[in-house]
């Protein structure tokens, strides 16, 4: 079974999430997705989500592209995820291109392009 992880906090989620999710999982059989925590958000990526991990992760779980959830808790856990789940590829959007090569003694890393025209920040401004 190939194993794909990718690491994220997919709020609010849209459909530039899901496209994400989808070639991720089309990748392998089987797709592991590192979801930030609230912690891990206010702390360290220094960025608010809307909903808690738990409302993000019922989300995510809802997903059919989607067949684990993990917690993501520090920038330091990757190297360890990969071994420790059995990963053949590390997948993420090419907003982070070479930031996680580190990883390339241990599994493939792929950088997929991001889906142009939507974002969080877009959302949230559009609606105000
Ligand atoms: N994404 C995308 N297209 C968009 C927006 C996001 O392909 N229009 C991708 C991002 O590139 C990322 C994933 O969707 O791979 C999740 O996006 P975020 O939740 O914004 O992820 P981020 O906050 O960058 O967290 O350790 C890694 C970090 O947790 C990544």
């Amino acid at each position: 079974m190939k194993k794909i992880i990718t690491y994220g906090t997919f709020d609010l989620l849209h459909y530039g999430h899901v496209r994400l999710l989808k070639r991720a999982r089309e990748l392998g059989d089987y797709l592991i997705v590192g979801l930030s925590t609230d912690e891990f958000n206010q702390l360290q990526k220094h960025k608010e989500s809307y909903n808690t991990y738990a409302e993000r992760k019922y989300i995510l779980e809802a997903i059919r592209y989607v067949d684990e959830v993990i917690p993501e808790k520090d920038w330091q856990q990757k190297t360890n995820d990969v071994k420790k789940y059995g990963i053949d590829t590390f997948v993420m959007g090419n907003d982070w291109q070479g930031k996680f090569d580190f990883l390339k003694p241990y599994c493939k890393v792929v950088y997929l392009p991001r889906t142009p025209g939507i974002s969080t920040t877009k959302i949230k401004n559009d609606l105000k």
